[in-house]
């Protein structure tokens, strides 16, 4: 699966491909990536990619020749959806994260929130938001998106837990986790200890599937 980006941040995306699974994951070419710098895009002198909004009123407006340009700049894969990042969208939940993960390809348009020219409309698919609350540009909400939808693709997990399980438990209100506990069994601070459950280290499975599944 393929995701790209247009963004006027590219550099917000370095880290977040260098780490763990997602970096993992795309040296086995299960996820590929392709950030486009929506800049790259602008043909004047000093790469404007904003400007007054009609009508006034305080803020930039984003301009919409570079994006539609950048946008065209992608080669379309069959299964691609385009979708808009913004506060004004539809909530993204784990169901959304299941349908796109089937897709060859996700277009993410991030947005600054102060705004985007509207008739950006004509050229995108779907808009999304990840809450109710404002952040100042769509760039970590494509994160967001990117990291529930890459790990539903076969393989990019170590197959920890049945996904579908995983789903379920959080689209019901029923919880399939549990309290988990590592070394050491007595961890002290001060004079206090913190111990882990004495079940849990009986080694008496029935005892163990009990205690897990009412806590
Ligand atoms: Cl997708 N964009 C912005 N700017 N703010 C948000 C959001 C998106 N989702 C929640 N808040």
């Amino acid at each position: 699966m393929k995701f790209n980006i247009l963004t006027i941040f590219p550099r917000l995306f370095d880290s977040f491909l260098q780490e763990s699974l997602i970096k993992k994951s795309i040296d086995k070419k299960l996820i590929d990536f392709n950030v486009v710098n929506i800049r790259d895009f602008t043909v004047d002198k000093h790469k404007t990619v904003d400007d007054t909004s009609y009508g006034g009123g305080p803020g930039m407006v984003m301009k919409i020749e570079p994006i539609y340009k950048a946008l065209k700049s992608i080669k379309k894969k069959k299964k691609s959806k385009i979708i808009l990042l913004t506060p004004a969208g539809k909530q993204f939940n784990q169901n959304m994260a299941q349908e796109f993960s089937k897709l060859d390809e996700l277009i993410f348009v991030c947005g600054r929130y102060e705004g985007i020219d509207a008739r950006i409309d004509n050229f995108i698919d779907e808009k999304i938001s990840i809450g109710s609350y404002v952040l100042n540009g769509g760039e970590i909400a494509a994160q967001v998106i990117i990291e529930s939808v890459f790990r539903l693709i076969p393989g990019t997990l170590g197959n920890i837990k049945s996904l579908e399980e995983e789903t379920f438990s959080i689209t019901s209100n029923t919880n399939f986790e549990y309290p988990q506990y590592t070394r050491p069994e007595v961890f002290e601070v001060g004079n206090k200890k913190h111990k882990v459950p004495k079940i849990l280290l009986s080694g008496d499975h029935k005892k163990i599937k009990e205690y897990r599944a009412s806590h």
